[in-house]
């Protein structure tokens, strides 16, 4: 294909271990995140030149362990800024594993673009033996680039594998397959080629009510996770810290320690919204179960991810704080 009738699909990279360097090729964990930038990512994937004409960006070059609501913010503002300008037919960020699903939720979510927006990463540092980060890389491309992915919300490719932004997670610290969704992959990838087996059932993207031009910053939230043996001095603790939420990983079904409900209550009523999510990885969480919101006015997640669930409540609390329009908000996205 002529180069001009190629797609034109940006690149922008904040480095991550897909950046990464490490003293040995056989060293896949002691490295150094975000080394190298957007052109040697490139450069190392040459043939991605014949699904598109890529265009280069290093928006930073940092462990997304560090990355901050700001600068989420920032991203989602210069993708935006990016998906809408004239011959942009997708875009691709090169982001750490760490944090890549909380930046993957946000986007979709606010994110107003059917242009393809495709997140990729890698568990194993540029320098490594059969390094993951080229293929994924060049999976992405081939992702972003192709028309079968628009609509289909902000995506995740990692490991030949399409996941929703919605839906996708880490689930494993170290191995190369360490991303899925529990109602699995959209798709896959198979030489250079995305196949689409299902779409997502929830609003995304053109259909969201949240739009990142109208957001300037993020309430301040956090996540109490609990365990056996759970002091109720963690939750009075973050009750005092002034947060705007409070995200609770319960047990279960969202359950909460009877110890632990009177000092989130007492945040509650110090203006705090409290979202009772389950710490188990997956599910659904009751609304009246255990812990019953119904008495208590918290909010409980559909199946949203305690990480998720932070990033939604967050959102949630630029357009309202009314709690039945909050739940709504969970029960809808
Ligand atoms: N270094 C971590 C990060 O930047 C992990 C990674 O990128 O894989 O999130």
């Amino acid at each position: 294909m002529v180069a001009s009738a190629l797609p034109h699909i940006v690149v922008l990279a904040l480095g991550g271990t897909i950046a990464g360097s490490a003293a040995s090729a056989t060293d896949a964990t002691g490295y150094r995140a975000a080394t190298t930038g957007v052109d040697d990512l490139l450069a190392r994937v040459p043939d991605a030149a014949r699904l598109a004409r890529l265009t280069g960006e290093q928006f930073a070059n940092m462990d997304s362990s560090d990355l901050t609501d700001e600068v989420l913010l920032a991203l989602a503002r210069r993708v935006s800024a990016i998906a809408a300008e004239p011959g942009v037919d997708g875009v691709v960020i090169t982001h750490g594993t760490d944090t890549m699903e909380e930046s993957a939720y946000f986007l979709n979510l606010v994110l107003t673009t059917s242009v393809p927006v495709v997140l990729t990463g890698a568990m194993r540092p540029a320098t490594a033996l059969s390094a993951d980060g080229p293929m994924n890389l060049h999976a992405a491309v081939a992702v972003a680039a192709a028309a079968s992915s628009s609509r289909q919300g902000v995506l995740v490719v990692m490991n030949d594998e399409i996941h929703s932004g919605r839906d996708v997670t880490k689930t494993s610290s170290t191995r190369v397959g360490a991303f899925g969704s529990p109602y699995g992959p959209l798709g896959v990838v198979v030489a250079g080629r995305p196949l689409y087996y299902r779409s997502v059932a929830r609003p995304h993207t053109t259909a969201t009510e949240f739009d990142i031009a109208a957001i300037d910053a993020l309430p301040r939230a956090g996540i109490v996770f609990a365990h056996s043996g759970i002091d109720e001095s963690l939750a009075t603790v973050i009750g005092a810290a002034g947060w705007d939420i409070i995200v609770h990983a319960g047990f279960g079904n969202g359950t909460v320690a009877n110890r632990v409900i009177a000092p989130l209550e007492a945040a509650r009523a110090g203006g705090a919204v409290v979202v009772r999510a389950t710490r188990t990885g997956s599910g659904h969480v009751s609304a009246a179960g255990a812990s019953g919101d119904l008495v208590n006015g918290w909010i409980s997640v559909d199946d949203q991810s305690p990480q998720r669930a932070r990033i939604l409540a967050c959102l949630a609390l630029t357009v309202t704080r009314d709690h039945d329009a909050i739940q709504r908000i969970f029960d809808t996205y």
